[in-house]
């Protein structure tokens, strides 16, 4: 009989064989002409099915409002820095893409990741707050170097309002709140941050839609896909502030001495 030679490679996600590309089956003409959106790109590039419509305005309710905040972040600096380099696009932007972690808009999978545990382990958000401090670890999506108790993140509340309305469950994200109003009662930057709502809510949309089983939620959340929300959208403004710099025909960046404290 016939013998399948072994390949080197396994792909399940897009098909270019055909006449036209395929993101997970679904062919590139349905895409353009039932009106897809970046949204179900990603559900069928990333998650490999269509998700109902709530699901993919939610995904890109993502993508916009992480696209930028301003130049003075850690992926944008360096963005700018570099581009002021005389570095080209691809190259300012993996700089400002390099930034992206723990601190700076890649907390949301572990937010994800310790919400989902505290939750599902009935912990009051006194026992999870405490329980992270006594472990020594800062609670992911939560505290913002600008945003304060009493000057929120607009970009939170637009998610967690979108939420409330469209979802059929947030008690991730209603638990997110409650470790908010006791890390708030503790200091006053400890918001729950733009890291922390998507994490949180991302479990809800995981949990909620009817569309994953329990094995493949915890699969996501373990393989750690919801960083990749972060590193798209920015992607966006990072570009952005590249042309902003070579349109503005910016020079070399130097830091100014008076703002180091040079010492022994
Ligand atoms: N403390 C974000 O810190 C920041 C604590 C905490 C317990 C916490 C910090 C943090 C977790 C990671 C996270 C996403 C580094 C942030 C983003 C995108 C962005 C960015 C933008 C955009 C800020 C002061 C005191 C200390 C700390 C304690 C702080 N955070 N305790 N759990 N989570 N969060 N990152 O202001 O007793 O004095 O030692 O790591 O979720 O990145 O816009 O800028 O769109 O671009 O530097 O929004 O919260 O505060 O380090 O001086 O700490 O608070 O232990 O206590 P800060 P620090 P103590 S969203």
């Amino acid at each position: 009989g016939k013998v399948r030679a072994p390949t080197h490679i396994i792909s399940t996600i897009s098909d270019d064989r055909g006449e036209e590309p395929c993101y997970a089956g679904v062919p590139m003409s349905s895409i353009v002409e039932q009106g897809y959106g970046v949204g179900d790109v990603i559900s069928l590039l990333w998650f490999k099915r269509s998700l109902p419509r709530y699901c993919t305005h939610f995904i890109e309710i993502c993508i916009m409002l992480c696209a930028d905040h301003g130049p003075c972040v850690s992926g944008a600096h360096n963005t700018i820095v570099t581009a002021r380099a005389g570095k080209d696009l691809v190259s300012s932007l993996v700089s400002g893409l390099l930034t992206i972690g723990p601190r700076f808009g890649g907390a949301i999978d572990d937010a994800a990741r310790y919400f989902k545990d505290a939750y599902n382990r009935g912990l009051t958000p006194y026992e999870f707050v405490e329980g992270m401090k006594k472990k020594g670890i800062r609670v992911p999506g939560i505290g913002h170097r600008i945003k304060r108790g009493d000057n929120r993140d607009k970009r939170v509340e637009l998610l967690q309002r979108f939420a409330r309305t469209n979802f059929p469950s947030v008690k991730y994200m209603e638990y997110a709140v409650q470790v908010e109003t006791y890390t708030l009662s503790k200091a006053n930057n400890l918001v729950l941050n733009v890291d922390g709502a998507i994490g949180s809510l991302f479990l809800d949309l995981l949990a909620g839609s009817g569309m994953f089983t329990k094995q493949e939620i915890d699969e996501i959340v373990e393989i750690g896909y919801l960083n990749g929300l972060f590193v798209l959208a920015r992607s966006i403004g990072l570009i952005g502030h590249t042309f902003d710099q070579k349109r503005l025909k910016q020079p070399l960046y130097r830091h100014p001495w008076e703002d180091v404290l040079y010492t022994k």
